[in-house]
């Protein structure tokens, strides 16, 4: 059960014209599309999705990021995929990622970092679940 995550490739990216690109650099990654669709997340979908962090100062703003345009979001598959999966989005600070990280390369900043990365195999199957569902099983 380690060779599945999630991701969302979240609104500033999509805005910014970088799905392809993003997309070409998981597969070039080594990673496998499972399923995929874009969406437009509901204001409960965002606050259903980050619950973990509601208490945080910055959760507003948050949801209002992520329902403020469509996202992609997708199921990978690859070996260790969680891990890879991290490490191919870098820190959540662009500033602070890595040369060559998706997040170095496309997000904005600390808040608006173009793509999600699930931080456990958990929770990657309970991320699958919200958006695939059926699908997933
Ligand atoms: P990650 O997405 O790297 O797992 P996280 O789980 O700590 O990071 O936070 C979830 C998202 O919340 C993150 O991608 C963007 C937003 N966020 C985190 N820290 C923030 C901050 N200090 N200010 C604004 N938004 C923040
Ligand atoms: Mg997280």
């Amino acid at each position: 059960m380690n060779n599945r995550t999630f991701t969302i490739i979240k609104p500033d990216a999509v805005a910014a014209g970088k799905t392809g690109r993003i997309l070409d650099m998981m597969i070039g990654g080594g990673f496998t599309l499972r399923a995929m669709r874009m969406t437009r997340m509901s204001r409960e979908d965002a606050e259903k999705f980050y619950a973990i962090h509601r208490d945080r100062p910055f959760f507003g703003e948050l949801v209002d990021f992520m329902t403020s345009g469509p996202v992609v979001v997708a199921v990978l598959e690859k070996e260790d995929a969680v891990k890879s999966l991290r490490e191919l989005a870098g820190n959540t600070d662009p500033a602070k990622a890595a040369e060559g990280t998706i997040r170095r390369l496309y997000g904005t900043n600390v808040g608006c970092n173009a793509v999600h990365a699930s931080d456990s195999d958990e929770n990657a199957v309970v991320e699958s679940g919200q958006f695939f569902g059926e699908e997933m099983k």
